[in-house]
């Protein structure tokens, strides 16, 4: 706790964060489905990769620029923040498959596939892409403003499809097979669309739904979440090569292993330190138009360019 310049006590940003986090993990353990009946297991798989840890980055973001512009944030805005985390999640499950990164270990714990087996696995990634939507659809009914829903919606599905998540993470994988180093705009592209795409439909739609903002408000939010997803793409490949595997919870040095080009490989680590924070003063900037210096969501895309995790 600290106090304020009226001797309040306050929480740190530390406390703040821990305790929005909590309620992001309720809120979304509310959606999951029970374990029951022949579908059993997929149903334990699925709530086994949510339930399994996690930072909760997305929706923290998207609830977060929400209440920039309205406080308290718009009811809908919950279950979009749901279908966001399902939508992450069953990116990171399907992301371990042998086919992809073959990885035995996420956040701590065993990969999905590794602890049910690969069916299971690929289709625990799909029934939580399914779910996404049957969450996401369900802001429609509380929603005063369906327009604001159907176009918050099209963003999360835009940014997750072809030209967004899945794109990034097509050009990814076939960028491994070639034997040359990647070229600079063909990483530029896959950083930003497999891991910024998301962070940007994070903070596009907490904007969208609130009842005042104008399309060039969430033009903003987009140009700043880009910003944020690449700095925390050059964050992952920094710890990749210097993080603690304790903390980060699976083992560093697997895109050296794997021969994969990074922007560490690419630029060098001190290069990619110094872009880190050249783009997350960036995005600084460009948000203090809205919220200020010392708002929770100025302090949270701060604590993403220090992130051991
Ligand atoms: C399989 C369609 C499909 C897409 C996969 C997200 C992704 C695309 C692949 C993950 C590869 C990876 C590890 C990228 C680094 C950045 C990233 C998205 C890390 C994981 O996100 P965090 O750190 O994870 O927010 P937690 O566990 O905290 O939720």
């Amino acid at each position: 706790m600290n106090r304020d310049s009226s001797g309040n006590l306050t929480m740190t940003f530390e406390e703040a964060l821990q305790q929005k986090k909590q309620e992001v993990d309720e809120l979304v353990f509310g959606f999951l489905p029970e374990e029951e009946g022949y579908a059993q297991m997929v149903k334990e798989a699925a709530n086994y990769s949510v339930r399994v840890g996690g930072k909760r980055l997305r929706p923290l973001l998207l609830l977060e620029t929400n209440q920039l512009f309205c406080e308290p944030a718009v009811p809908e805005a919950k279950p979009l923040a749901v279908a966001l985390e399902l939508i992450h999640t069953y990116s990171l499950v399907h992301d371990d498959l042998p086919a992809m990164d073959n990885d035995d270990l996420r956040r701590g714990n065993l990969t999905t596939h590794k602890k049910y087996g690969e069916a299971v696995g690929i289709l625990a990634g799909d029934a939580l892409l399914n779910l996404s939507m049957q969450v996401a659809v369900q802001a429609v009914y509380i929603a005063p403003d369906p327009a604001r829903v159907a176009e918050a919606i099209h963003i999360l599905y835009d940014k997750a499809g072809m030209d967004g998540m899945i794109g990034g993470q097509t050009a990814d994988v076939l960028a491994e097979k070639q034997e040359e180093a990647i070229e600079a705009d063909k990483l530029d592209y896959i950083y930003r669309k497999k891991t910024g795409a998301l962070i940007e439909a994070a903070m596009m739609i907490g904007c969208a739904l609130a009842p005042k903002t104008t399309r060039q408000d969430v033009k903003i939010m987009e140009r700043i979440a880009g910003l944020v997803g690449m700095a925390f793409q050059i964050q992952d490949d920094i710890l990749d090569v210097e993080g603690d595997e304790e903390t980060l919870g699976k083992p560093i040095g697997s895109d050296a292993r794997n021969e994969k080009s990074t922007y560490v490989t690419l630029f060098g680590m001190e290069q990619a330190k110094k872009e880190v924070n050249r783009l997350t003063e960036e995005a600084s900037e460009l948000l203090a138009v809205y919220a200020g210096k010392d708002s929770f969501l100025q302090q949270l895309i701060a604590s993403l360019a220090g992130r051991s995790m």
